[in-house]
């Protein structure tokens, strides 16, 4: 395991910080530029096919060297070493965390317990692959003699957002003849809407789920069941109509599901680091497997960045220190993620649960009581359109709100002047939040008096730019990685754990109670007594909901 750290408000760097903080917090980014040119360019990393601009932070030479030593002060290499060698630094779950292994090449060896994994990882790769080759083919039929025309991934959480996200980010290279829908509600208009107009005979259900028991998915497999055996009649269908990505063998065949066609993975793999485990079956069907392995060695390239690079030049390393100055010495409460690539869509999303499952947390590994504010609320959309929307909080409002500006030098899709224009607008509302516009410069317009507060912009508002050539397979996954580490490294500085997810246990078991109450609406009795032990205000919500069935 890794030596002992020091609590974080004891280590020296830290309190460093803290003095440095009230030097920096006054200065503009303006001045910063004007004395110093040379830092839009110095300011500035690469790796793994992507291009870090850094620059517009509000941050000196000193800031870099003190989180970095923070970083060295906080282990953050000895805990990246603990992750990648098997250790299990999941301490609350007393579980390894290797989603890298998900990516290993064939040649490396990866031990837990004694046993190399990576053979493991690679026999499932091997068994998707063929998989998806003989649906992508038309060789899989379905049980009335129908190739499969539509995929259909039922998932929640970990098991829904990678798979989504990857597929629309990758739609450029997915099998066009087939269709993909993605069921995660447990509102039936999920499924309703997922399944309307498809046939039967011609779907395939995903059932995603790492433990097979999660209530959303297990509900709407089994409404998939029903709808499926509506037509087909006969339960043998299931087999040729539903594999399933799991951990859990035992229910995988209990549903039904041939476990020849159950896609496994292991307690190691995270959910919201699971998208490329079998979790990404649905993205290795609509891409094919050589694009879905590029994907594989793009995440496998920033893991390897990440673990070896000097942490002055290493991409995740560098991401994750700026959201923690921004966080715990400005104030910031969020962070914005704006993607200037209409197939990244998902993207924000896909990363509100990366960020926001991991380090949302409040005591430290030890359980004490954090004394810093950890995980910042991630949120975004893509660009140009949040322009015409929320970016003028982001503007002239009273939040600093830290911006992640993803864009590419070649389009997917050339037409015309768009490309230009889309770009031209990244490097504008980057330069726009860090310089803004003076007074001066406003009435230098000819805007008269009254209205030269309105249209003064204070600038100073930070921001990365992340440039990459195009949208591929290996840039999405070496963008993946690049937030996964990040998370880490944030993590680390925190001393939390990032890879457990108590937070969500607890309205889950009051909804299987409050179910059971609606359900039996006996053990439910008056509307204004607390019983069952539930709030007055609990029991008459219940009580109003149950008056209507
Ligand atoms: C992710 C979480 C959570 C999980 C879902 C689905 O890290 O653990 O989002 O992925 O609750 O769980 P199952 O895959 O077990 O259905």
């Amino acid at each position: 395991m890794t030596d002992r750290i020091a609590p974080l408000a004891s280590r020296p760097a830290w309190k460093a910080l803290q003095q440095h903080a009230e030097t920096i917090r006054p200065q503009q980014l303006r001045d910063l530029f004007k004395t110093d040119p040379a830092r839009g360019t110095r300011f500035t990393a690469q790796a793994c096919g992507l291009f870090l601009d850094y620059s517009k932070n509000r941050i000196t030479d000193e800031t870099l060297a003190l989180l970095i030593e923070l970083a060295k002060q906080s282990g953050l290499r000895q805990h990246a070493e603990a992750m990648f060698t098997g250790q299990k630094i999941n301490t609350t779950e007393n579980r390894a965390v290797l989603h890298v292994a998900l990516r290993a090449p064939r040649s490396e060896s990866i031990m837990v317990d004694g046993e190399d994994v990576v053979p493991e990882v690679h026999k499932v790769l091997d068994k998707m692959s063929a998989f998806s080759d003989k649906i992508r083919s038309g060789a899989w039929l379905g049980y009335t003699g129908k190739p499969i025309k539509n995929i259909v991934n039922i998932g929640i959480g970990g098991s829904d957002l990678g798979p989504v996200m990857a597929y629309e980010a990758l739609r450029h290279y997915s099998h066009r003849d087939l269709t993909f829908r993605f069921v995660s509600n447990v509102d039936g208009t999920d499924f309703a809407e997922a399944v309307r107009d498809l046939d039967p005979e011609e779907t395939l259900f995903l059932v995603a789920s790492k433990t097979f028991t999660t209530l959303e998915t297990m509900t709407n497999a089994h409404s998939a069941r029903t709808w499926t055996l509506a037509k087909l009649k006969q339960t043998e269908s299931i087999a040729r109509h539903f594999v399933a990505l799991s951990t859990n063998t035992k229910l995988v065949s209990e549903f039904g599901i041939d476990t020849a066609n159950m896609f496994g993975f292991w307690d190691w793999v995270g959910g919201r680091y699971s998208m490329d485990s079998a979790i990404g079956l649905s993205t290795m069907i609509a891409i094919g497997p050589d694009n879905f392995r590029a994907m594989l060695a793009g995440f496998h390239e920033m893991d390897v960045h990440f673990r070896t690079t000097p942490l002055e030049n290493n991409l995740p390393a560098l991401l994750g220190l700026l959201t923690v100055w921004y966080t715990d010495f400005f104030d910031a409460q969020t962070v914005a993620i704006l993607p200037y690539e209409q197939y990244l869509k998902r993207f924000p999303a896909y990363l509100q649960q990366l960020t926001m499952e991991s380090n949302g947390k409040h005591v430290t590994l030890d359980g004490e009581q954090v004394v810093t504010q950890t995980g910042p609320i991630y949120w975004g959309e893509p660009g140009t359109n949040g322009q015409h929307s929320f970016y003028q909080l982001i503007h002239q409002g009273t939040r600093l709100i830290p911006c992640d500006f993803i864009g590419f030098y070649k389009t997917l899709n050339p037409l015309g002047r768009h490309h230009d224009i889309l770009m031209a607008n990244v490097f504008a509302q980057a330069e726009a939040l860090a310089f803004g516009k003076t007074a001066d410069e406003v009435r230098a317009e000819g805007v008269p008096e009254a209205l030269v507060p309105h249209k003064v912009f204070e600038g100073n508002r930070p921001s990365n730019t992340l440039l990459a050539e195009h949208l591929t397979p290996h840039t999405l996954g070496a963008l993946i990685a690049l937030y996964e580490h990040s998370v880490f490294t944030q993590g680390v500085i925190w001393s939390i754990d990032s890879f457990d997810q108590w937070g969500v246990e607890l309205g889950k078991v009051l909804a299987t109670k409050i179910l059971s109450e609606i359900e039996n609406p006996a053990e439910l009795e008056s509307p204004t007594a607390p019983t069952k032990g539930h709030d007055t205000s609990t029991t008459n919500l219940i009580n109003l909901y149950r008056a209507t069935k």
